[in-house]
């Protein structure tokens, strides 16, 4: 049983939900209050996942710095951000390590890896290994982008998962069953996100920016 007010997968993944304008824009507050929730809740699966939830952690900070910063108007939608920094020039935006567009392209690229683990969880049996879903899932998206020893880490911190169940479980919404229609109902949100900003940054050719 959950304890009163504790920490729910639900409400992290209903943030994304609050990211789409009816413009098509992908608002930032939500998109990083999203992710502020993923990092607590990969942080309550234990220390193993550390180095995974600090880089995560780093890159949400970059995010806020931006937001916060002189120039915080340009950072309300990633649609602006882009204009914002494409505005000062490629090769400017691809000298900059610390550039809200490739920080959001890493964030980017590891919500195809969720969207894939998510919908992994739900469709897989009660008997699935979890962490044979997430490194299927992680192999078809992030590990391309990944030099061979954070993928080594990465893979053998998955084997540290608990089984399906008692992920689901974990994830704080309920029974089993419930769990797997809660993620029915918020997959295709961090899919519109995705595709949404997929669109964005191949349009601008930010796909590959170092
Ligand atoms: C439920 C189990 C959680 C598994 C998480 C799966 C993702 C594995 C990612 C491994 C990342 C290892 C640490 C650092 C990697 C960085 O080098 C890269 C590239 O950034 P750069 O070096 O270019 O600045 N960082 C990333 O790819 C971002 C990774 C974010 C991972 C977020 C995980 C979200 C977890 C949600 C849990 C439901």
């Amino acid at each position: 049983m959950a304890a009163a007010g504790a920490f729910s997968l639900r409400e992290v993944l209903d943030a994304f939900r609050g990211c789409v304008t009816e413009r098509r824009e992908v608002l930032l507050e939500p998109y990083l209050s999203g992710w502020w929730g993923l990092i607590r809740f990969l942080q309550s699966l234990g220390a193993v996942f550390g180095f995974i939830s600090k880089d995560a952690v780093a890159k949400v900070q970059i995010m806020e710095r931006h937001r916060r910063g002189e120039q915080g108007q340009h950072y309300e939608s990633l649609q602006s951000m882009v204009e914002f920094e494409l505005s000062r020039g490629p090769a400017e935006l691809r000298g900059r390590p610390d550039s809200g567009c490739r920080t959001v392209l890493r964030l980017h690229r590891a919500l195809l890896w969720l969207q894939l683990f998510l919908e992994g969880l739900r469709t897989g049996h009660r008997d699935s290994r979890t962490s044979t879903i997430c490194t299927d899932s992680y192999n078809a998206s992030l590990a391309k982008h990944h030099p061979w020893v954070v993928r080594k880490a990465a893979t053998l911190a998955f084997c540290a998962l608990p089984s399906r169940d008692a992920f689901l479980e974990v994830m704080n919404v309920g029974p089993p069953e419930q769990a797997v229609d809660m993620l029915g109902e918020a997959i295709p949100y961090i899919q519109s996100v995705y595709g949404i900003t997929q669109e964005l940054f191949a349009q601008h050719s930010l796909l590959d920016l170092p």
